[in-house]
């Protein structure tokens, strides 16, 4: 009788811990690179927000940012494997791991972001976010990261002769470095993070970004001199680990999806104004801006990186021709 009592227990609080497991709610967690302020930081933060919001409390994000977590390739693994379930990730480091992604860093494959949001907002983008969904990686809604430009301590640059011989910092992906040797320069593949202070002691002649990170990781109180070459427009992503993607319910996904796209609403407005806030103030503190009259020759020089990207994937090139044909 009392073991027959005991057994029935057991089979109450079994039943009753799995009522409460149900109830719990699933606490996330975020990764992004960004200072406090950055545009991708404040629009994360009101991610979380929405998310909770719209979730009615279901779902938590703990977002960490200034990369805390570790470096941007780390974290791409860590949300694609599940170790974390979101992350704002730049497409750049996602090329290497998902070739539909990489796409959008062949250079000077966009005109401008406007070019970009289109083709994203298409067939193009749904082909891009197939493959990175196959990879592990669902982007539940696209960020602004404008235009990435060339800057260095010690002259402008006008023409690919002006980046001979310079030792560039780029991101970590092959089509990068490619790029960067078909201008006659070495490219050095480094972590964000590492970049200050490479660029301060000389471990590189230079970098390339777009003028909020230019400006928010003080790169420009080394490397005073910004040349608006614009070869690369690359998007980003607040992307969500696959598998906890799948398991939602649809209408958990849809407030999952509805919270990043509302984020992305506020992430675009607040970082055309950071451009302008970025710019105003490297040039007040004696940043030397010059326009590329004819970028002509840095694109002639990409056509290798182009057919490397093409012979390692023959079935996306009509995805380079459905970007290049859309208006
Ligand atoms: C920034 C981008 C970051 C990171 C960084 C870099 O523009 O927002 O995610 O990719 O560039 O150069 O590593």
């Amino acid at each position: 009788m009392y073991k027959n009592l005991s057994a029935s227990l057991l089979g109450v609080i079994a039943a009753s811990s799995l009522i409460c497991e149900a109830a719990v709610a699933e606490e996330w967690r975020g990764w992004n690179i960004h200072v406090d302020g950055y545009p991708n930081t404040i629009a994360m933060d009101k991610f979380a927000e929405l998310l909770a919001e719209k979730t009615d409390g279901e779902i938590t994000l703990q977002m960490f940012h200034h990369g805390t977590l570790g470096s941007q390739p780390d974290a791409i693994e860590q949300v694609r494997l599940g170790g974390l379930e979101i992350g704002n990730f730049n497409l750049g480091p996602i090329g290497p791991v998902a070739a539909e992604a990489n796409v959008v860093s062949l250079p000077f494959i966009f005109k401008d972001v406007p070019h970009m949001f289109r083709v994203l907002e298409g067939e193009g983008g749904e082909k891009i976010a197939e493959g990175m969904a196959a990879k592990g990686l669902v982007p539940l809604a696209w960020y602004d990261a404008g235009a990435r430009s060339f800057y260095n301590g010690t002259k402008p640059i006008n023409a690919p002769e002006d980046v001979a011989g310079m030792k560039v910092r780029v991101m970590n992906n092959d089509l990068y470095s490619g790029m960067i040797s078909q201008l006659g320069g070495n490219p050095s593949p480094m972590a964000f993070a590492e970049v200050y202070q490479s660029l301060k002691t000389g471990v590189v002649d230079g970098a390339e970004n777009n003028w909020p990170s230019y400006e928010s990781t003080g790169h420009f109180e080394v490397a005073g001199y910004y040349s608006l070459s614009q070869h690369l427009i690359i998007p980003e992503c607040v992307c969500i680990n696959a598998d906890v993607y799948n398991e939602l319910s649809d209408e958990l996904k849809e407030a999952v999806t509805e919270a990043a796209k509302e984020s992305a609403v506020l992430q675009r407005q607040l970082w055309t104004e950071r451009e302008a806030t970025s710019r105003e103030k490297v040039e007040t503190a004696g940043v030397i801006t010059n326009e590329i009259a004819d970028k002509s020759p840095f694109q002639t020089a990409m056509t290798l990186v182009y057919e490397t990207y093409l012979s390692a994937n023959p079935d996306l090139r009509s995805l380079v021709e459905l970007i290049q044909a859309t208006e």
